[in-house]
């Protein structure tokens, strides 16, 4: 693939790195995402190619095992918290996912790289790119279904705010039910958004 180590990558040449980066299943929903995330900008006048860019690369650290991640954190200096330890698949992703996206998909906007670093636990005062990417994340056609899908679908083209504040509810009550320790940023964002 011809690319310039400094230039950022089109959107097309990053349709094609995660075609080869992820699983097939992985990759589909990342597509999912991406034109998700492009509807939701054009219902609420975000900017199409952040949106697009910022579904592909969501997941691009997921292929890495969780101790890899570790690993990629503590050479990189980048501060791993207790619970991100002891769920590196499901939460350090994200973070992981935000320094590859900088580093090796030369992605330089804050915003998009924000994006990607909150996009599994949210975060309080999130910017309007932040949350359509939270809820592109759960609403893609190719989700398992889950309590409240079609009218969470729905909502998210009419309130962002509401709609994080519905899927952070179901979230901490899914995640309640297992034996998955609960992030304290997920809390917050929930204590955020619950009354929009
Ligand atoms: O990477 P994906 O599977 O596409 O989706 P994701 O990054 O939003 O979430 C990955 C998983 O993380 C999902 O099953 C929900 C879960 N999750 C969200 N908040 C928390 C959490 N898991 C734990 N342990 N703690 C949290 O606070
Ligand atoms: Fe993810
Ligand atoms: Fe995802």
């Amino acid at each position: 693939m011809q690319m310039s180590s400094k230039n950022k990558m089109d959107l097309n040449e990053l349709r094609k790195a995660m075609e080869q980066e992820l699983s097939s299943k992985r990759y589909l929903h990342t597509l999912g995402v991406s034109y998700t995330a492009a509807c939701l900008a054009m219902a609420h006048g975000a900017d199409m190619d952040s949106a697009m860019t910022a579904g592909l690369l969501h997941d691009c650290a997921k292929p890495l095992k969780g101790e890899e991640q570790i690993a990629l954190c503590e050479k990189n200096r980048l501060e791993i918290t207790e619970v991100e330890r002891i769920n590196p698949s499901a939460l350090l992703h994200a973070k992981v996912g935000a320094y590859l996206a900088q580093t090796r998909y030369k992605v330089t906007d804050a915003d998009i790289l924000n994006a990607i670093r909150y996009h599994t636990t949210g975060r309080p005062k999130m910017s309007r790119l932040e949350k359509i990417l939270y809820i592109a994340d759960y609403i893609e056609p190719g989700r398992k279904h889950v309590a409240d899908l079609e009218t969470i679908r729905q909502m998210a083209y009419r309130d962002l705010d509401a709609t994080m504040a519905k899927i952070l509810e179901n979230t901490l009550a899914y995640l309640k039910t297992t034996d998955g320790q609960i992030d304290h940023m997920t809390e917050e964002t929930y204590q955020y958004y619950k009354h929009s």
